[in-house]
């Protein structure tokens, strides 16, 4: 759990980065219709909840420079008549209680007291480009203000975007925040072992995403951090493939990309695996391959290396398996430097993970690949893909589809694999879908 005094000091580490005479205004979601009159679940925005930990749509949060880190909100006012439908409403009066904000106030005087906060400011941070009615009002303000420049007040100088701010503080997880991405890892892992000792009894997809659902659900988690990826077969060569609705193939491979959300944190988590409990020979092949990429780039993970060279340890490590099963031909450097590992493997083998699960932070700085540091929290996911229309590869290779993916946190010294408790070993693999 994340202490309403961690928040605090979170809006003055963001209120101490501010230059003076400048003011962030940081937007939580609204509650997007999804058809009709119904509205698709709610997710908070993750820079409004690093900030405050509150759930409720509708607000504002204002942070002035200066260090103290005093803070606004604006937010939805209690309506019994609305409670009786939608459930409590957090209101004013309890706002410093509870989020330990400085001020709380209705939404409905923004327009009335937002001139007066930016009164005197230069400068205005927010998630340029997230939301355009937030956008819109922001911009409508800024020219009311111009306008009352004349009377003597200082007028605003310009807009900058918040997310490079709250992303770099993002970058680097808290104890607490480690907590909570290890009970998304734990449970993400329950769901892949209920969905691997199911899927020898199961003849669609959708039903082995219901599985995972079900364990992520029943310890918890009611949302995804993503929408899941079940693929059998070739669809697995389709890297965001959702549709979850084919038949799985008796002797097919089922690539599972699916992680579990817990108080906002995310898990991220793949495993490919033989619907019948045995990998055929070139299946194998090519899963041992990605497995020894995929161990070789987490041993990498420690303070100091580049965040480059783990996918540059992928490239390699695959390129020359790759020649050694004779699907690639040539000397590893020079077939390193023209890609030709690119039609079959087209993605990056990392990203930060966090509140969201291509969490936010810079990945290069004063344009170098960034290094490692404690507390940080990214994904190796090596893969390989052998589209079915592959023409360069011999017909055996095609349709077969690969990735194995794990929660690594950076640790002082090293690295902690948060997903190693689900298997990944060909042959623990085999064992589990097995049921043995
Ligand atoms: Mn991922």
């Amino acid at each position: 759990m994340i202490t309403i005094e961690e928040y605090k000091k979170r809006r003055q580490a963001l209120s101490q980065q501010l230059p003076s005479n400048a003011v962030a205004l940081i937007p939580a979601a609204s509650e997007p219709l999804r058809n009709g009159d119904a509205h698709y679940r709610f997710r908070q925005d993750s820079d409004f909840y690093y900030l405050t930990g509150f759930n409720e749509p509708d607000a504002l949060l204002v942070i002035c420079s200066g260090g103290a880190g005093e803070s606004v909100l604006f937010n939805r006012p209690r309506n019994e008549a609305e409670e009786q439908w939608t459930g409590p409403r957090l209101g004013q009066e309890d706002a410093n209680a509870v989020l330990g904000v400085d001020f709380a106030f209705p939404l409905s005087r923004l327009d009335e007291m937002l001139p007066q906060l930016l009164a005197g400011k230069s400068l205005v941070y927010y998630p340029l480009g997230r939301s355009s009615q937030w956008e819109a009002r922001f911009r409508e303000t800024w020219f009311r203000v111009k306008n009352n420049a004349r009377r003597g007040l200082a007028s605003l100088e310009g807009f900058y975007d918040s997310s490079c701010l709250l992303g770099e503080m993002r970058l680097f997880k808290s104890d607490a925040e480690l907590a909570l991405m290890r009970e998304a890892a734990r449970v993400t892992t329950a769901g892949h072992r209920r969905a691997m000792r199911a899927c020898s009894a199961l003849t669609h997809e959708y039903q082995l995403e219901a599985e995972l659902v079900y364990e992520f659900t029943r310890q918890g988690c009611r949302d995804v951090a993503y929408d899941s990826i079940v693929a059998s077969g070739p669809a697995a060569c389709v890297l965001h493939y959702t549709e979850n609705n084919q038949l799985l193939r008796p002797n097919a491979l089922i690539l599972v990309d699916a992680g579990a959300e817990y108080q906002n944190y995310a898990a991220d988590v793949t495993r490919t695996y033989p619907k019948n409990g045995t990998f055929s020979h070139e299946q194998r092949q090519i899963y041992e391959l990605v497995y020894l990429a995929q161990q070789a780039a987490i041993a990498a993970v420690q303070p100091g290396c580049r965040f480059e060279q783990i996918q540059a340890i992928v490239v390699r490590t695959l390129t020359e398996g790759l020649v050694d099963l004779g699907i690639l031909t040539g000397e590893v450097d020079g077939l390193i430097e023209q890609g030709a590992y690119r039609s079959m493997y087209m993605h990056q083998s990392s990203h930060w993970l966090g509140l969201d699960v291509h969490d936010c932070g810079n990945y290069r700085v004063n344009g170098e690949s960034r290094r490692l540091a404690p507390n940080m929290v990214l994904t190796v996911e090596p893969g390989l893909y052998f589209h079915h229309d592959l023409q360069t590869v011999a017909s055996r290779w095609r349709g077969i589809g690969v990735r194995i993916e794990d929660d690594i946190r950076v640790t002082e010294s090293g690295h902690e694999n948060l997903t190693a408790s689900l298997p990944a070993a060909a042959s623990d693999i085999e064992v589990l879908v097995r049921g043995e």
